[in-house]
């Protein structure tokens, strides 16, 4: 089974939004490995954008990250990284499909609502960084329903 690190960013929580964001990757089905509620440290939003740190937008986009609390999620799941990816929709909101989460809750792509991670190998890292004291084990009673 697979992993990935998905966080719903400031502009989400201020706006009310980790319920119906959460409600799309449960009700799909995959399976909550780890939750948090956190304030990010600077030191923490750096790293965790490091590959972007040449770009004239990161230093506006650490800033967002950490003006408020977000929430990292951790999710299980076949193929999870590429269907939250799918799920969460194109970075520019103005690109993202309607049915996204961009696409519903987004305008502008400064302040998009949600990260995802992009492949299974950053899934990896980024879980490591954000949940480094471990995920929390959880098998779905339902399984047989979820997956053939
Ligand atoms: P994604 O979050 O879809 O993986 P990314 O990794 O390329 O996209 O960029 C990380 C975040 O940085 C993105 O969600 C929003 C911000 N960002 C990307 N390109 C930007 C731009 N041209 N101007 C402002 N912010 C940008
Ligand atoms: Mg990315």
């Amino acid at each position: 089974m697979e992993t990935t690190f998905v966080m719903i960013k400031p502009d989400g929580v201020q706006r009310n939004l980790i319920a119906p964001i959460l409600d799309r990757f449960l009700a799909k089905g995959f399976t909550l490995r780890g939750l948090k509620f956190m304030n990010v440290s600077k030191q923490l939003a750096e790293t965790h954008y490091a590959d972007l740190s040449s770009k004239p937008f990161f230093g506006g986009l650490v800033e967002y990250i950490c003006s408020g609390p977000v929430v990292a999620i951790a999710l299980e799941g076949k193929d999870v990284v590429a269907q939250a990816r799918k799920i969460i929709g194109a970075t520019n909101p103005l690109a993202s499909d309607p049915g996204t989460i961009r696409g519903a809750y987004a305008i502008d792509i400064g302040r998009n609502v949600i990260h995802g991670s992009d492949s299974v190998e950053n899934g990896q890292k980024e879980l490591a960084l954000w949940f480094s004291e471990g995920l929390v084990d959880n098998t779905p009673v339902l399984r047989g329903q979820i997956y053939e």
